[in-house]
């Protein structure tokens, strides 16, 4: 070898040394997700792990100390709702879900299709799963009048009632109060927390809410509250008296029966928890009470010939079957799902956990919202006249109103 060849030779090894060197600086450097799984993060193979349970979290995480609690998110959605959905779960992540790897089911009367498989599983941090929804838990049952149903929607239609000529949604409403918890690939978890397409998440949640509801025995859990439109729900509390006349065995000792009436039962005052958010126990819906409650209201087509939503379905029962501090009111959590927001009251908690909602947005404390009910519901029928609407429960109970709800009435 001439020396010539041999200097260009020493050239060339150092060049590829240096450039190796370079490669591995940059590739150290470069922020990497925690578990991030080179070969398995695409929806197709992980929808094949359908029955493992939580997988341990990340050591540098703070789920970690705790450890998880046998839970998953769940959302029931159309391929056509993927990218309203891809926002929320990026919010869902940022927010929470980054430090904790909880699974995602998403569920769907139709098989999901590809994009909708990729896009969320690589934005979800921990396992995805996907559930077709079965006829049975998707159809009219047999006891339905499909000409009278369809004779509802029309007239409905007309009227201009939101979703009120909507067939699919009537599945989806009926679906939501009475089955997502029973889907194959939810039985074997304790809670759920369910997403929906387009929502938005305000604020750090600096806990796992989960481990909040499993330690604290809480069974249902809400951010927002207000009343249903009545041409929706027009003899849904009928159905629900003839349930707990037949069923007195189910309602529970310390309900939360004023948060629904004003007058000791004889009506309904159309308060409700908005179930597009919610965080509970999975075991209590597939309870006997619970499942005798749904049945009973199956029963009487309400779904079908009115437009029962799944909202007031869910609250009326959380309310009777449960005791009141079984139900539980996130402050902490801001949220958004159109048109109504949750931003928390308190600005002190709203600096701490970096919310980014403006507090005049804030739905709590407004004329039409249930919030004062939910809070003070113990003495619920003693009423003072010179505190008319939902304030009065704060009034007669001497409760302290949260630091600076005031700037957020209407
Ligand atoms: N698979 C499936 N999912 C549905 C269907 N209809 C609604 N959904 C989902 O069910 C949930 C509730 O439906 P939405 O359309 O959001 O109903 P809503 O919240 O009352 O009304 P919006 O104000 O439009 O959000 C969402 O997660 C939807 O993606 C349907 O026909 N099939
Ligand atoms: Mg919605």
């Amino acid at each position: 070898m001439s020396s010539g060849a041999g200097r260009y030779l020493r050239y060339l090894l150092f060049a590829l040394f240096g450039l190796a060197i370079l490669v591995f600086i940059s590739r150290s450097s470069l922020p990497l997700p925690q578990n991030y799984d080179f070969g398995t993060k695409i929806g197709s193979e992980k929808e094949q792990k359908q029955d493992s349970i939580p997988q341990t979290p990340a050591p540098s995480s703070p789920a970690a100390a705790g450890g998880r609690v046998n839970a998953t998110f769940v959302t029931l959605a159309r391929n056509g709702d993927v990218w309203e959905l891809a926002k929320s779960i990026r919010q869902v992540e940022d927010r929470f879900n980054r430090n904790y790897h909880y699974d995602w089911v998403f569920l769907n009367d139709k098989p999901f299709d590809e994009t909708f498989k990729k896009v969320t599983s690589a934005l979800v941090s921990g396992n995805t799963f996907y559930g077709l929804i079965s006829k049975e838990h998707w159809s009219y049952p047999e006891w339905i009048d499909q000409d009278k149903a369809r004779k509802v929607r029309e007239d409905m239609g007309q009227r201009k009632i939101i979703y009120g000529d909507s067939e699919s949604y009537r599945h989806m409403c009926r679906y939501e109060s009475g089955f997502f918890f029973r889907h194959p690939l939810m039985l074997n978890y304790e809670y759920y927390w369910r997403v929906e397409p387009g929502i938005e998440l305000y604020c750090d949640i600096g806990f796992d809410p989960f481990r909040f509801m499993k330690e604290n025995d809480k069974k249902y859990s809400f951010v927002l509250s207000l009343y249903e439109y009545y041409e929706t729900i027009p003899t849904l509390w009928d159905s629900v008296k003839k349930f707990m006349e037949n069923h007195p065995e189910h309602i529970a000792e310390g309900n939360s029966i004023g948060f629904l009436s004003d007058d000791g039962g004889k009506t309904y005052n159309k308060c409700h928890f908005w179930s597009n958010f919610e965080i509970g126990n999975l075991d209590w819906l597939r309870s006997e009470a619970y499942l005798d409650y749904f049945d009973s209201l199956d029963k009487d087509g309400g779904f079908f010939y009115e437009r029962w939503g799944d909202a007031p379905v869910h609250s009326i029962a959380a309310a009777l079957l449960l005791k009141k501090e079984q139900i539980h009111f996130f402050n902490e959590i801001g949220y958004y799902h159109v048109p109504f927001t949750h931003c928390p009251t308190g600005e002190k908690t709203r600096l701490d956990l970096k919310c980014h909602c403006n507090p005049e947005d804030n739905f709590d404390w407004k004329g039409y919202s249930c919030k004062f009910a939910v809070v003070v519901w113990k003495d619920l029928f003693v009423t003072n006249g010179s505190h008319p609407g939902t304030s009065r429960y704060f009034h007669i109970n001497n409760l302290k109103k949260p630091e600076g709800y005031q700037d957020e009435q209407d």
